[in-house]
């Protein structure tokens, strides 16, 4: 039979076959082959990459998908990020800073709709720390006791994302009930790292995420996609992720944010980040990876969990005047970001929301694999160039 097909197509879908078969049976993928797979750009390879991530949310979670309640507890940050609408400099968006009253009845909202985890996030406000340094009270007093509250009222696991926090402060989280600290690290290219998060260490918010873990918080990693990095940058973010062990991760396409400095940066292809959450999926088939609301809203779920996502993020109880971060409107007050507006979509996906004692018994497990795991392990991560020597 005569074929159109060129022998380098030919090859281009034997190596795609091989790989995803590969990934499937859970061998180890090379930096190679991994980096193959994110530049893929062609529909029906893009396709065979998702239905690949697919079957392996299957084989690891059956058709059951977790959701996150989100609360923007305060919107004050004394950090620049240059892509970030909540930075210091920024007199655009609206600053507020929540009463633990409103947190916790907003959590009993989300709890009663069937969510399965409070992520409790912020922006560094200046208040925190100023009472760290002058009054030697205990730090973040106001968030342990947010922490406590919403813990006691909704009994669900609690996330918390208040950025870069020293050991001391990790204890009076984890002592007040959190069992999650999410801290993105955007990329792993410390370049540009620099140029994002304007005057921030890089290693001491990497070594955040390490110290988090030794004390026994689940951790979440996470990159922001579309913000000059390249294949290479996306290939040491997976290393990098894996060496930590994140018990979640994820990547999110860049949102570029009025009066900021990246205001007009263009906008990233939308299957940048459903590509990078398929290879996350295959590098990482027994781990929580989100399909955040707060990129292109719902409209944008169905593409993110066909694309091997199983956590809904960025849930926002609607009219109470909380914020999302990437998008700091969009759907919330039209109640688009609710269990009621997401299960239609799950049902399109033949997927179903998982039971809460289903999400509780992943947490478990997870924390005595992740125990076990990081006992035996180095404490510095080495890039991936000197680990490849
Ligand atoms: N202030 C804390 C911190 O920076 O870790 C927690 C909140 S921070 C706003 C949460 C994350 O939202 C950031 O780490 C970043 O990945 C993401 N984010 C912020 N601005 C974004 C944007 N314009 N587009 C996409 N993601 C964004
Ligand atoms: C989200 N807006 O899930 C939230 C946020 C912080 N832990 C999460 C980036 O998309
Ligand atoms: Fe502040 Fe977080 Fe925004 Fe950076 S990303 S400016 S630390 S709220």
């Amino acid at each position: 039979m005569r074929t159109l097909e060129t022998p380098h197509i030919h090859n281009m879908k034997t190596k795609l076959t091989s790989t995803l078969e590969k990934a499937y049976y859970l061998e180890p993928l090379t930096p190679g082959e991994t980096g193959f797979l994110l530049q893929l750009e062609d529909e029906p390879s893009i396709r065979s990459l998702f239905q690949t991530a697919s079957s392996l949310r299957e084989k690891f979670f059956g058709n059951k998908i977790f959701f996150y309640g989100f609360l923007y507890t305060g919107t004050y940050c004394r950090n620049n990020c240059n892509f970030c609408f909540y930075r210091r400099s920024n007199p655009t968006p609206h600053r507020y800073r929540k009463d633990l009253n409103e947190i916790v009845s907003a959590s009993l909202e989300l709890a009663r709709s069937g969510i399965h985890l409070i992520d409790l996030t912020m922006g560094e406000d200046p208040l925190f720390y100023t009472e760290e340094e002058e009054n030697e009270k205990p730090t973040f007093e106001s968030i342990t006791k947010l922490i406590a509250a919403v813990k006691e009222a909704t009994q669900l696991p609690v996330m918390i994302s208040p950025g870069v926090v020293s050991p001391r402060v990790l204890d009076s989280l984890i002592n007040a009930g959190a069992d999650w600290y999410a801290c993105y690290q955007e990329t792993h290219n410390p370049e540009l790292f620099k140029r994002l998060r304007l005057n921030q260490d890089y290693s001491a918010r990497l070594q955040t995420k390490i110290n988090a873990q030794q004390k026994g918080l689940l951790i979440e990693e996470g990159i922001l996609v579309g913000v000059g990095e390249n294949t290479g940058d996306v290939l040491e973010s997976i290393h990098v992720m894996k060496e930590l062990k994140a018990d979640q991760v994820r990547a999110m396409n860049f949102v570029p944010q009025e009066g900021t400095p990246m205001q007009h940066t263009t906008l990233p292809h939308p299957l940048e980040e459903l590509k990078i959450t398929a290879v996350m999926r295959l590098i990482f088939p027994d781990r929580l990876i989100p399909a955040s609301l707060d990129v292109e809203g719902l409209k944008g779920l169905k593409l993110r969990l066909d694309a091997g996502a199983n956590v809904v993020t960025s849930i926002v109880p609607p009219n109470q005047g909380l914020a999302g971060v990437a998008q700091w409107a969009l759907d919330i007050d039209s109640s688009r970001r609710t269990i009621a507006g997401i299960i239609p979509v799950l049902r399109q996906c033949n997927l179903k929301a998982a039971e809460l004692p289903g999400y509780v018994e992943w947490m478990t497990n997870r924390k005595k694999i992740i125990m076990n795991e990081i006992q035996h392990r180095e404490t510095t991560i080495k890039p991936i160039k000197e680990v490849l020597q």
